[in-house]
């Protein structure tokens, strides 16, 4: 079940045509080569369990249509020759021995590069052979639905495939969520396990240490709703997802320290939790009771934890951690707790049989966007105004999805009011606004979705 089976042929499914015009397209930007396989990596959407992977908590995504396909033919040098098929993305090659990964220069290939990196790691004496390959991406890019790690789990599968390696799906999940760090971000390991172990027809409870996943039936009448916010972030460009991440491990090394435990090898939340035997309700009294409310400087953290600030940086921050940061270490794990425990219910209320399952579930939801805007502080005007015209459409539930600052929002809808919910929201989020870019890219900016499949392999 876990293993990647290589199907004979291209499949007979909504991406036929599509994929028989990729294998078109391949023969034009690589004359006189055929191509010999075919790789697809799907998106995902977080429909709750937000910026929680990272401290160790179960988080509930599905994986979406959208994807990252590559089609490839092996070639006998060692070089990597890559294109896309949107025109905007520059096609480039490089060694595939010998590379070097930048999340400064903003190629957008260097995500391919972690995948191989990935599989480099893993297996330190295979010689890669080379290859020839193009892509296609249906995800919009820094959308919160995971097209970055649609392309690194991408780029890890079709090495493998190249080279003949054997290799589990949770592994290559585990191995590229350790590969995408090469770009600069420290996410969890939420993207890569969706893309590569989601079944068609299920949400999934993913949880981490060591990596489980658990189809999820999302209840019958629910329909989820992707809109997009028009503002993109890029992650890997700026600071905010990493402050956060370093937010939460500072909280939780003073927590572990003020509780007699080593806090030098205790870095997550969760981590913590075990090891005091808690319950995450007990854990957060415990966290709130302990950590003030003005947020935390470096030295603060420092003289806590007994350590001088250049320790304080080595053991737990990035070198390049700005020393006048500011800590917001209560707000933060107020949100990593609730959030946790919000994944839970919502997983309950999907396993059970009560009459306001939606309702309740879109509870669950709105409460988990406010804690992203107001504790974790990851929202943005556009999502916070994206997800209130939601509710007053009719949706049960709306929130942000994916790392936030921009982006998408999901909402839950009764699939009896999904056509109204669409139109209506269309109207007054995209194309009634002043704002040019959303009446223009009203179109593509909204879209029911249904849980898809996980990776796969296809010999050509
Ligand atoms: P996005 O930015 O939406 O792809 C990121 C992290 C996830 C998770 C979410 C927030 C990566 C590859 N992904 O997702 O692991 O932490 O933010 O819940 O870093
Ligand atoms: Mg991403």
């Amino acid at each position: 079940m876990d293993s990647i089976s290589i199907a004979d042929g291209i499949p007979q499914n909504p991406n036929e045509e599509r994929f028989k015009q990729l294998i078109e397209k391949f023969k034009t930007v690589y004359t006189g080569v055929q191509p010999q396989f075919l790789c697809r990596a799907p998106g995902r959407v977080n429909l709750i369990g937000e910026h929680i992977d990272y401290c160790g908590y179960s988080v509930l995504p599905m994986a979406v249509d959208q994807d990252i396909v590559s089609i490839f033919a092996t070639t006998d040098d060692n070089e990597v020759h890559i294109s896309n098929t949107d025109q905007s993305f520059k096609e480039g090659s490089f060694d595939i021995a010998n590379f070097s990964i930048s999340y400064e220069k903003s190629v957008w290939y260097e995500y391919f590069k972690c995948g191989i990196q990935g599989i480099r790691d893993k297996y330190p004496d295979i010689k890669l052979k080379g290859m020839k390959v193009l892509i296609d991406g249906t995800i919009p890019r820094s959308a919160g639905l995971s097209s970055s790690s649609a392309l690194v789990v991408c780029a890890a599968l079709s090495t493998t495939i190249n080279n003949g390696i054997h290799i589990t799906k949770s592994d290559l999940a585990e191995l590229c969520a350790e590969c995408e760090k090469y770009i600069g971000t420290q996410g969890g390991g939420m993207d890569q396990a969706a893309s590569c172990l989601a079944h068609s027809g299920s949400a999934m409870l993913i949880s981490f240490n060591p990596l489980k996943t658990q189809d999820v039936t999302l209840p019958n009448g629910s329909a989820f709703v992707v809109t997009h916010s028009l503002t993109e972030v890029n992650k890997a460009a700026t600071d905010h997802f990493n402050i956060r991440v370093s937010e939460c491990r500072l909280a939780t090394q003073i927590l572990a320290n003020a509780k007699g435990l080593d806090w030098r090898s205790i870095r997550k939340p969760y981590e913590l939790q075990t090891a005091l035997n808690m319950t995450i309700n007990d854990l957060e009294k415990f966290a709130l009771d302990t950590l003030h409310e003005i947020p935390y400087t470096i030295d603060d953290v420092a003289n806590l934890l007994n350590v001088t600030v250049d320790e304080l940086i080595s053991i737990s921050l990035r070198p390049n951690v700005k020393r006048e940061q500011k800590f917001e270490l209560c707000k933060r794990i107020k949100h990593v707790l609730s959030e946790a425990n919000r994944v839970l219910l919502f997983k309950e209320v999907c396993d059970s049989n009560a009459h306001d399952r939606l309702e309740t579930l879109g509870e669950l939801m709105n409460q988990s966007h406010n804690s992203c805007s107001k504790l974790y502080e990851c929202s943005s005007d556009e999502l916070d105004e994206l997800t209130e015209i939601c509710r007053q459409n009719g949706a049960l539930g709306s929130r942000l999805t994916g790392a936030g600052w921009g982006g998408c929002a999901v909402s839950l809808v009764k699939q009896e009011n999904l056509n109204d919910f669409i139109r209506n929201v269309r109207e007054k989020f995209y194309t009634n606004s002043t704002d040019s870019k959303r009446i223009s890219k009203a179109d593509q900016s909204i879209f029911p979705t249904l849980p898809g499949c996980g990776i796969y392999a296809v010999r050509l």
